[in-house]
């Protein structure tokens, strides 16, 4: 059993529709979905402005390795291209938290080594559990806190969007 917050990103193609991919392959595992929030692009690659949205998910059966299995093939399935590092895609799944694991493999470092700097991950997940706490430096750290101590042009960066997810059906 692995509980599993994930920050899902898109911003080519139909951007609300690989969102909701995600949701829709969850399915029974999601516990709870975010809003759909407009960002702007972190990490200074000039490109389009990403949606951005956090789910938390459940299954009983996964440890972390296979939520990140999981978000890869959904990747694969909006027929994401890796090529630029922080640039362009239509699918990014990143898994942010898995359970209070903390690991730094670096194919999946635990939890995400960036979530804390990021207003898009943090604002949609507050969303979703406004007591979320994430484990920084050396301790845990409430993420309402943590979004507070963000520069307001990090916070600003990121707006409620009109669109919104369907529940997993
Ligand atoms: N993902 C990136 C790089 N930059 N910026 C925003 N606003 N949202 C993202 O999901 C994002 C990004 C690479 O994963
Ligand atoms: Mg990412
Ligand atoms: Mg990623």
């Amino acid at each position: 059993m692995s509980r599993a917050v994930l920050s899902i990103g898109s911003n080519v193609g139909d951007s609300r529709a690989h969102l909701q991919s995600v949701v829709d392959a969850l399915g029974s595992r999601v516990v709870g979905v975010s809003g759909l929030y407009a960002t702007a692009p972190w990490g200074g690659v000039e490109q389009q402005d990403f949606l951005n949205a956090v789910v938390i998910a459940e299954d009983s059966d996964f440890d972390c390795r296979q939520w990140l299995r999981f978000g890869q093939e959904l990747e694969a399935a909006a027929d994401r291209v890796r090529v630029e590092r922080w640039g362009p895609r239509t699918l990014d799944v990143d898994v942010i938290t898995c359970d209070d694991v903390r690991s730094d493999d670096p194919t999946l470092t635990l939890p995400h080594p960036r979530a804390h700097e990021r207003a898009f991950v943090l604002v949609p997940w507050l969303d979703v559990d406004p007591d979320a706490q994430l484990f920084v430096g050396d301790g845990p750290q409430r993420v309402d806190a943590l979004l507070a101590a963000s520069s307001a042009d990090e916070r600003a960066g990121v707006r409620r969007s009109h669109l919104a997810l369907r529940p997993a059906s």
